[in-house]
């Protein structure tokens, strides 16, 4: 028996987009490889060598769409302050009126998919279902890999139940002679649109990414924020890992960082330190509920791996580049002359005889990079050789701590536990990041990025902090994670980074793995707590003379610039900002005025 509200909407958005077929995904190979053989035959894709990559293909887009586009993204609340100072609003029923003029006929000459998904193991009490219909054959196969799609997915969803609409164009409709293009969408037209209030999502234009694959930053971050208000639970912008410690001890972590700030190599990480294991939940988004005993537990809400490929090798995340060992999706990469993928730092040569991500051949030692510099690889999480064993568990992990961070190249040390829960709300709403090229615009400019969720947050920011803070009263506090801000990207006064990175964020890990037990040591200062003397474990790592201080330092004066950072940031949000986070950069700047003062101890 299938579910009446579909069937109706799905009649609906088919008259309005007017497709010569529609096409119900059973999400099976033979469908995923029927998509994969359409664009091939479109020309969107070119297989890579059998041996080398078997079941791969590179595809190329245009290089007009190559990133979200956030200027183009919108929530259409009722008012203008539900969305908040961070987002572009727009009136429902104005944009609702815009889009019906777009989508009218947008599919002619198109196959309209219609693809049931659930993002989260079928049937988790975590889970939820969306329905995303398409006139893209990419967004299929992506989706086949990202999300679970199909007939389970239908009979979940049973006659009654409901789920997030969302309804996705490339927007170029096809004339009865028209050919088709490689990369067909829209140039002037682009809208990435969501009803929270009615969970839908209208997405015109573009085919790439997140603006197209509407299950991941559309469906489970800004519509699942606004759900996760109403119902008391958590939609993040997190990798969760399982981290072990040498005596075989587990602890679940999550961490939000904005997008291209490692979260795929974190969630992955390889330790350095001897016996300790870090195995991968989940490395985009994180979906958290408290249980009956009062504990946050999560899950992963994709099923696979939409990650940013340039700077992922065998040195910095062995495990990613095993997991792309066969089946894998590779966008906007560069093609070698024996039809392997590469991007820039894959190799530490560049290989001759390639063909860019743009079709011309390149030549090694110019300054034109070979793949775009937000290349994407779509790959299954069960294809990763380090992916925990309950990673599909339905009940979720139990989270013991947090961590939030971005890239700073000054004045944030390596780590600093939050004092409280409240405490680690202001390190997440206080977050900053230099920007990267998964979107559209300038990079390398700090912007705020609350909790890794600028671009993500469905509903007005204030009002996601009170939520966040609102879970000290929803549990016992001292069942709630740790928070920590983490901060891999500092540099030295030479413009160098002074941490490694990659396999020795092990050492951080292992602290907060301490902290959680109750073992490691830790300092209070001003900002938060850092790792006592000797606390971190730094056996067998070689650091610049004097880096380890300076990662670990509080400098008073850069802080202080910051407070003035942070008192601009929230003055955006008016009277809305909750009140314990005004009443934290009170108290912070008067700790640190304490600890500048000469007097003043720390
Ligand atoms: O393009 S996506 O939004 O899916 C990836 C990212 O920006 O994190
Ligand atoms: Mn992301």
């Amino acid at each position: 028996m299938g579910n009446a509200k579909l069937e109706a909407w799905v009649a609906e958005v088919a008259a309005l987009c007017r497709p010569d077929r529609v096409h119900w995904c059973d999400g099976s190979q033979a469908e995923h490889d029927e998509m994969i053989r359409l664009l091939v035959h479109a020309g969107t894709a070119t297989p890579l060598d059998e041996a080398r990559r078997p079941g791969s293909v590179l595809v190329r887009s245009h290089p007009a769409d190559v990133a979200r586009v956030e200027d183009r993204t919108f929530i259409c609340s009722a008012r203008p302050e539900d969305a908040g100072p961070t987002n572009n609003w727009a009136d429902p029923a104005e944009m609702k009126a815009t889009l019906r003029g777009l989508f009218d006929g947008a599919m002619a000459g198109r196959t309209m998919y219609v693809i049931p998904y659930s993002m989260g193991p079928v049937g988790s009490p975590i889970a939820n279902i969306g329905v995303e219909v398409t006139d893209s054959p990419y967004v299929v196969a992506n989706m086949h890999l990202m999300t679970r799609v199909g007939a389970r997915v239908l009979d979940a969803l049973g006659a009654e139940g409901e789920f997030v609409r969302g309804l996705h164009s490339v927007g170029m409709p096809l004339g009865p002679s028209d050919p088709d293009v490689p990369w067909p969408h829209n140039l002037e037209h682009k809208y990435i649109t969501h009803f929270p209030d009615t969970r839908e999502i209208w997405s015109f234009g573009s085919g790439y990414g997140g603006n197209a694959l509407l299950g991941k930053k559309c469906h489970a971050l800004r519509i699942a924020s606004v759900q996760a208000r109403d119902e008391g639970w958590l939609a993040e912008h997190m990798l969760i890992l399982k981290l072990t410690n040498p005596e075989g001890r587990a602890h679940y972590i999550t961490g939000a960082f904005p997008s291209a700030c490692g979260k795929t190599n974190l969630a992955m990480l390889q330790p350095t330190l001897p016996g300790w294991k870090v195995e991968t939940i989940g490395d985009d988004i994180a979906w958290m509920k408290l249980d009956a005993d009062g504990r946050l537990r999560a899950i992963n809400p994709e099923a696979g791996f939409f990650g940013v490929a340039p700077g992922t090798s065998m040195g910095s995340n062995p495990s990613a580049i095993r997991t792309l060992s066969r089946d894998v999706i590779y966008t906007n990469c560069a093609v070698t002359a024996d039809g392997d993928a590469w991007w820039e730092g894959m190799t530490d040569e560049t290989p001759g005889g390639m063909t860019d991500w743009l079709r011309r051949s390149h030549a090694p030692g110019g300054t034109r990079k070979a793949a775009h510099p937000n290349a994407r690889f779509t790959v299954a999480a069960s294809q990763c050789p380090v992916i925990a064993p309950e990673w599909e568990d339905p009940e979720g992990v139990p989270i013991d701590a947090i961590l939030f961070g971005g890239r700073r190249g000054s004045t944030i040390p390596l780590v600093t536990e939050a004092f409280d829960w409240t405490h680690g709300t202001f390190m997440g709403a206080t977050a900053g990041s230099e920007t990267t090229a998964a979107a559209v615009g300038a990079v390398g400019q700090l912007r705020r990025d609350p909790m890794a969720m600028l671009p993500f947050c469905g509903y007005n920011m204030a009002d996601y902090w009170g939520h966040w803070l609102s879970f000290e009263g929803r549990t016992q506090p001292s069942k709630l994670p740790l928070v920590f801000f983490v901060n891999w990207f500092r540099k030295g006064a030479d413009g160098k980074f002074l941490w490694p990175g990659f396999g020795e964020n092990s050492r951080v890990l292992r602290w907060v793995a301490e902290r959680i037990e109750g073992s490691g040591e830790a300092v209070d200062t001003p900002i938060g707590r850092l790792p006592a003397p000797g606390a971190l474990d730094t056996s067998g790592l070689s650091l610049r003379d004097g880096a380890l201080d300076e990662l670990l330092a509080v400098d008073v004066a850069g802080w202080l610039d910051e407070v003035g950072l942070i008192r601009e940031h929230f003055a955006r949000f008016g009277d809305r900002l909750p009140s314990p986070l005004a009443d934290c950069v009170d108290q912070l700047e008067a700790r640190l005025r304490a600890a500048g003062a000469p007097t003043g101890v720390a």
